[in-house]
């Protein structure tokens, strides 16, 4: 006889689940993730709250309003100016998509720009990629300076009247390196092009260095050419996974993309997101951690990165076969070694258990606030042992 519904052990299925997801839970091993485990309060809010759809905010008004607060802090930490708008994203993916699409569609109403060229640097994400590719743009791709960073005067020789915007990166995904932003907003300024700043990662992390004694450099809407930034929540800050945002200094940009869906509850609802339905919960646990964590909760996070970062960098230097591939500027740290490919060397450490990947030509690790120095000395024995054999 076939089971009805209501014979359904939801216990069992619990534990079940336990088994069959023995070695998804813990990030005790993952050396090359920017995300981290949410935290327990994060958890709970997510599971309770777990019904609300922000694609319809006019059934849920006060999680509306929830997201706005959580968009105005996001706007404070990042200097924009009152009129700032913006939105919360499932991530930096989409919120690059949102920033190629508004400089795309600004352009063609403020310029009559059609067809046009998106100048970015090589170390962009593969987000952008898929934007140009979407969007159907032609782009063109800045090559590095020695520092990793978009080379300013190879971007000047390429901009041009079919230029519909400018890629900056506040975090680079393979080295942490930060573009001259200041540079590039001069230029956006000048040449009245749009400016896009992906600081998916380093959003939440350039803002709290001065906090810890540390010199970073300016990324954000202080600078006047910036029209966008991409900010991650489910990177360093430890937001619940998937979440990110997207600030634009003003209407005049965003309204290029505003969507108004009229059979929705509030019929006066325009949509700022590539994504309809999204979910409440993870920005109400957003707005706990942004409310009652905050700011210190922040300087904790970015001071624990780099006390582990700075320690992490030692032990490696103490290893004659290794060389580091870049002085890091935040959490990212890149080597190479004599013995061993990046591609074995990654594969072996996986026989320990370790998750490391390899970028371009180098190892890559992202030191992230949950990790320990316990955890970064087991690591650093294995790598040892692993470059002996
Ligand atoms: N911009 C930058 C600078 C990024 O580093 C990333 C992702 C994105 C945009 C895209 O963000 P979403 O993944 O939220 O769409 N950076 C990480 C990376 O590619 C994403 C990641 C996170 C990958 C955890 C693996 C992982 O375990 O490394």
């Amino acid at each position: 006889m076939e089971k009805s519904i209501s014979d359904i052990d939801q216990n069992k299925i619990l534990e079940e689940l336990k088994k069959r997801l023995a070695f998804e839970k813990s990030y005790n091993k993952v050396l090359s993730s920017m995300c981290t485990p949410p935290l327990e309060i994060s958890r709970l809010i997510s599971a309770e709250y777990a019904e609300i759809n922000l694609g319809d905010p006019g059934l849920f008004p006060e999680t509306k309003q929830i997201e706005f607060d959580v968009l105005n802090i996001i706007a404070k930490i990042l200097h924009a100016p009152q009129e700032w708008t913006g939105s919360i994203t499932s991530g930096g993916s989409e919120s690059n998509l949102l920033g190629c699409w508004v400089a795309r569609n600004w352009s063609k109403k403020t310029k009559g720009i059609k067809n046009g060229t998106l100048l970015l640097p090589e170390s962009a994400h593969a987000s952008f990629e898929k934007a140009i590719d979407i969007l159907n743009l032609e782009s063109k791709w800045i090559p590095l300076t020695s520092k990793n960073k978009l080379d300013i005067e190879i971007l000047k020789e390429e901009l041009d009247e079919t230029t519909i915007g400018i890629i900056g990166i506040a975090g680079a995904t393979g080295t942490g390196a930060c573009d001259d932003i200041k540079a590039l907003s001069e230029i956006a300024q000048d040449s009245n092009s749009y400016l896009h700043v992906d600081a998916a990662h380093g959003g939440m992390i350039f803002p709290y260095m001065k906090e810890i004694g540390r010199q970073a450099p300016v990324f954000d809407f202080l600078l006047e050419g910036v029209s966008s930034i991409t900010l991650d929540t489910h990177k360093i800050m430890g937001g619940l996974i998937p979440g990110g945002s997207i600030i634009y200094r003003s209407s005049e940009f965003s309204d290029t993309i505003a969507k108004g869906i009229t059979y929705l509850s509030d019929s006066t609802t325009k949509q700022l997101t590539i994504t309809g339905t999204r979910p409440g919960n993870s920005v109400i646990a957003l707005w706990v951690l942004l409310k009652y964590y905050g700011k210190p909760f922040m300087i904790d996070r970015v001071k624990k990165s780099f006390a582990l970062t700075d320690y992490t960098v030692k032990k490696l230097r103490g290893i004659s076969s290794i060389s580091l591939t870049f002085d890091p500027t935040i959490n990212i740290i890149g080597f190479t070694n004599t013995k061993l490919s990046n591609e074995s060397l990654v594969a072996k450490l996986k026989k320990f258990g370790w998750d490391l990947s390899f970028y371009s030509n180098w190892t890559r690790m992202v030191i992230m606030p949950h990790f320990s120095i316990e955890m970064i000395d087991k690591f650093i024995k294995d790598l040892e042992n692993v470059l002996k054999e």
